[in-house]
Formats: structure tokens, sequence, C-alpha cells
């Protein structure tokens, strides 16, 4: 059969490969938030999405191959209504996919970069991903034409206009909520810092170049109340850049997000080490990364939308 996981389909005529751009997309979609189904409503609503929530287009050969990687900590309504949209978004879009829920165990403090390159580890293990995406739980893209893959040279950044900024930056060199990387790009840049426990900066340390040619930044960091001084926001590389890469992003008309709203979560506090450790990437991006990541997989387990990854990533020191 066909649709019998991953890797290329054992049997049966070759089939031509998936039209690019796919004919099924629509362009923008609306997203409602409001008491999004439950599990099996949406596993009933995608019954070509396999266990570990895998899919394969049936009738054409996919040219893309995507691991969505999402960290996750108790979100259950946001995981739901994340599969409820994804799901049929990729669909649409004609890609060889499976979505990863990295879950952090314990109580400890949160640590969204560790939790995603565990993600990006795990997901290498399954199969040879062509693309890795990088994603949210509470970010839901609102146009198809938004394409689940990646640049072949340069780390991209999709979440390019969120709702809650108003449908733009940020401040321009912003890399959080979703973006994309092929193995190779992240293995150039060593993965993700492990060291950011808490709240802000990881996104950072990957791509943002702050320097003082860019006012937007600093306003940004003040009107947030967020403690970035004249000095602390000197910070001229982070790891894309220092290993030699740009950042591609998509036009901010096709990178519409919804963001669910929601208050800040318990163990995931402002870390307030942040700007120092930002300070330090360029000393620390070869020696911090995937090259010196450790953590335990508790668990792996194939739901019917989702593969659930619960792993003990250790505790601030
Ligand atoms: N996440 C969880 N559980 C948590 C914390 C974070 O699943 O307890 C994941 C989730 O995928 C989330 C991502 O990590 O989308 C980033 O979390 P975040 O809280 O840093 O970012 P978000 O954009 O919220 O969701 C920002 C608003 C709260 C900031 C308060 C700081 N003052
Ligand atoms: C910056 C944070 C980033 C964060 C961005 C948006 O200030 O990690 O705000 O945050 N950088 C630092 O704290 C150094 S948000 O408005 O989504 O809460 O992603």
């Amino acid at each position: 059969p066909r649709n019998s996981g991953t890797g290329p389909p054992a049997t049966g005529p070759p089939l031509r490969d998936c039209q690019i751009p796919s004919p099924l997309l629509v362009g923008p979609v609306s997203v409602h938030l409001s008491s999004p189904l439950s599990m099996e409503e949406i596993r009933q609503r995608n019954p070509l999405v396999l266990p570990g929530g895998r899919y394969r287009p049936p009738d054409c050969e996919p040219r893309h191959h995507t691991a969505i990687v999402v960290p996750y900590r108790n979100r259950q309504t946001h995981l739901r209504a994340l599969l409820y949209h994804l799901h049929p978004f990729l669909q649409r879009q004609q890609i060889h996919y499976s979505i990863y829920i990295v879950q952090q165990w314990g109580n400890g403090t949160f640590n969204r970069a560790k939790l995603l390159n565990v993600g990006v580890r795990e997901a290498l293990r399954d199969e040879d991903w062509s693309c890795i995406f990088l994603h949210d739980v509470d970010l839901l893209p609102e146009n198809d034409h938004n394409t689940y893959t990646c640049h072949r040279q340069f780390p991209t950044h999709l979440s390019v206009a969120m709702d809650k900024f108003r449908y733009r930056l940020p401040y321009p060199q912003y890399f959080g909520g979703v973006s994309a990387v092929t193995p190779d790009q992240y293995m150039k840049m060593n993965g993700f810092p492990n060291q950011y426990w808490g709240w802000g900066g990881e996104d950072d340390d990957i791509a943002a170049s702050f320097n003082f040619t860019s006012p937007n930044i600093i306003f940004h960091l003040h009107a947030s109340s967020h403690r970035c001084g004249f000095a602390l926001c000197l910070l001229e590389w982070a790891r894309v850049r220092l290993s030699g890469m740009k950042i591609v992003r998509p036009p901010v008309a096709i990178g519409h997000y919804k963001m669910i709203k929601h208050k800040g979560d318990r163990g995931n506090e402002q870390n307030p080490r942040r700007f120092d450790l930002l300070k330090r990437t360029r000393l620390n991006w070869r020696s911090d990364g995937l090259n010196s990541l450790t953590y335990k997989l508790l668990s792996k387990e194939l739901e019917p939308l989702y593969t659930n990854l619960t792993v003990n990533i250790g505790e601030d020191p």
C-alpha cells in the first residue's frame, strides 16, 4: 500500500511528481479559534493521516519531506487547534510530512530551544527529512501559499506577519514563532542553544544581529519593558550569521499567522540571564548546541495525529 508510512512507497506503478504549486491551494484561509474539536473528531476529518501524524499525498510523488517539530508542555487546547488547522493545510500543499510534539517532562523551567534540538535529532532518526519546521503550538498559518518547505541555502523565518504584532515584524531581526532549516543548515549552525531556560532570547541567539542602525529593536525592547539598555543591545552576531548564512522570508502578505491569545506559562518566566547569554553567542555557539545536547527520551508514542516525544531535558543548573 502507498500510504504505509515514511520512505518511498513499496509497490505500484511510479506516480507522477506532485505539481508546483499544488493545485489544491486556496490562498488566504480564515482561522476560527473558538472551541477546537476533540482529537477523535480531528482524526475523523483527516482519514489519510497515519499513526504518528504522518501523511504522504496519495496520488502524486511528493517533492518535499518536512518534519514539523513543536516544543510543548501543557497546552492541550492549543495543540488541538494546531492539529485541526495544520493537517488539512499541509495536505493541500501535497507534501510528505510528520508532526512531532516534543513534550518537556516535569515542572522545571521550560526550555524551548533545547526541546527543538531534541525534536530535530529524534525526527532525523525516523527519516531523512529534507526540511525541519520549528513551530510554536499557538501559531496558525492563515495562507496556504506559505509553503512548509525549505530554502536550499539558508534558514527560513515564516511567521513574518502575526496578528499580535499587527501583521508585521516586531523588529527586523525577529526569528521567533515559526522557522525552518534543512538538516545541513542545522548542522552548520550547530543547532540551537541549550542554555536558555525560561522565556526570551533563544530565538535571537539563533538569528538576531542586533545593531544600532535598527532603532526599532531598541524601541521594541523598551516598549515591552524588556531590560535592554544601550550596551546590552550591542550584540553583533548570532549563530545563523556566524555560521556564514542569512535568513530568508516569505512576503509579508503570505506569512500571516494568527496567535492563540494566552497568558505567560508557569515555569516559563522571563529569563533574567538572556541578555548576558546573548552577549556571549559569538563565543559559545560552536560549543553549545547540537554537539553538546544531552537528554533522556522517556517515551515515543505514535498518536493518531502526532508523534508524542516525552523528554527529560534536565534542569536549569
Ligand atoms: N510552550 C509550551 N508550554 C509552555 C511554554 C511554552 O508548550 O509552558 C511552547 C509553545 O509551543 C509556545 C512556545 O513554547 O508556543 C513559545 O512559548 P512562549 O510563551 O515563549 O511564547 P508565546 O509566543 O507567548 O506562546 C508569549 C506571551 C507570553 C510572554 C510573557 C513574557 N513576559
Ligand atoms: C524579544 C525577545 C524574543 C521574543 C520577542 C517577541 O524581546 O525572544 O521579543 O516576544 N528577546 C529577548 O528577550 C532578548 S513576544 O512579543 O512574542 O512576547 O521572541
